[in-house]
């Protein structure tokens, strides 16, 4: 692979893997504004950065099963309607290094910030579709269509030389309140390389794997994809399983993330003078949950205060009203006097109750991925 044309990153962000490029931001900067920053938003890639030069001749080939295939252009897509979303992007492999200290687990390392949340613009995949004959809330089509696949530009090792690939089902891709974008634009600009420029798709509410990034090609197929990306990765297996036993197809592809937070105002172990201690981060839940609460606690678990959320600042954040940003990740923040060393911890709850697992241990499974267990910091008093 030749990585001779990546394109320049903020000297900032925290390097997991370098070729391909892999980054996150430090803690303290991902809680600095509710719209993640585009060059400290992390980065995750699988192959060197694709370039695209001729933005006029760049075409995404759109195949339905037994249909002909068309050709989109930037200026078709620009055509249709344009759609804002503020959408949280989270990796499966978030919070994977915590995972790996309980027993070692295969992939990236990452702290707790393979997370951003932007704002994406770009034409709905609903009406892109609609245009291509396949009407909203299509949950098949007269030939079988059942998924829609994307595939990349890009090319990586997983796919032995070819490109990323994945897919959702034809259902979410009709459905305009999914939110589903074929975006052109990042936090109001042209969409930047490592993020998918010129084109990339963003399904809210779910990992981040599925927002394929350097749209070359969708096809309207009958089975999910059976890209790398999606059958021998980004799966869920029980603690039990290890690469021994390890059977893929037991387990289907992971689409909506759990209910996930983490504080970013203190590293794992902070100094501080006596004295009251910010506690502050993000929560975010998937498909379109909203954060009922955090709590937050500064002995271990033992007992519990709820720490206030908002998105913008001066706007209270309620989950489900009309002022929020459904897809998009929700502050928290609290104040705590602590006079002797800590423990603090924060849990995060949707709406539909889900809660976050205690202990690290009773989620750990092999790939690392969807480590949402309690945070927890540790504090030590010094002068
Ligand atoms: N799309 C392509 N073409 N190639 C990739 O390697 N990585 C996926 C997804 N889309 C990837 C991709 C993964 S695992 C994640 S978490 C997100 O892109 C990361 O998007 P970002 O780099 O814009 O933060
Ligand atoms: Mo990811």
């Amino acid at each position: 692979s030749d990585y001779s044309e990546e394109p320049p990153r903020h000297p900032c962000l925290k390097i997991n893997a370098k070729e391909p490029f892999n980054a996150e931001p430090p803690r303290s900067n991902l809680i600095s504004s509710y719209v993640t920053p585009v060059d400290l938003f992390y980065k995750r890639n699988h192959g060197p950065i694709p370039v695209v030069e001729d933005i006029e001749s760049y075409s995404v080939s759109v195949t339905a099963l037994q249909g002909n295939t068309r050709a989109l252009f930037i200026k078709d897509i620009r055509k249709l309607q344009k759609h804002t979303v503020v959408a949280t992007l989270q990796c499966a492999g978030n919070r994977r290094t915590a995972m790996s200290k309980t027993k070692t687990v295969r992939g990236v390392g990452w702290d707790i910030a393979a997370i951003g949340n932007a704002v994406w613009s770009g034409a709905k995949l609903a009406d892109v579709l609609e245009q291509l004959g396949i009407p909203k809330y299509t949950n098949v089509t007269s030939s079988g269509g059942k998924h829609v696949e994307f595939v990349s530009i890009d090319k990586c090792k997983e796919e032995n030389g070819g490109p990323y690939k994945a897919s959702i089902p034809l259902i979410q891709a009709t459905n305009p309140e999914a939110d589903v974008l074929l975006a052109y634009e990042m936090n109001g600009q042209t969409l930047k390389r490592d993020h998918g420029y010129p084109l990339r798709v963003i399904v809210p509410g779910v990992i981040g794997a599925r927002s394929v990034k350097w749209l070359d090609s969708m096809n309207i197929i009958a089975e999910e994809c059976q890209g790398f990306f999606m059958q021998k990765d980004y799966k869920m297996f029980p603690p039990s399983v290890n690469w021994d036993n390890i059977d893929w197809s037991t387990r289907r592809p992971q689409h909506d993330f759990p209910v996930q937070c983490a504080i970013c105002s203190l590293e794992d172990v902070s100094m501080v003078k006596h004295g009251k201690v910010n506690i502050k981060g993000y929560a975010v839940s998937g498909g379109g949950r909203g954060i009922e609460r955090v709590d937050v606690s500064i002995d271990g678990g033992k007992s519990w205060v709820e720490a206030s959320r908002y998105q913008r600042i001066g706007v209270p954040y309620v989950a489900d009203d009309a002022n929020c940003d459904k897809w998009a990740w929700v502050f928290f923040e609290a104040e705590a006097d602590i006079t002797h060393g800590a423990e603090i911890v924060a849990k995060a709850v949707d709406t539909a109750a889900n809660v976050q697992p205690e202990n690290v241990e009773v989620i750990w499974n092999l790939r690392g991925i969807l480590n949402t267990s309690w945070h927890r910091v540790h504090v030590k008093v010094g002068h």
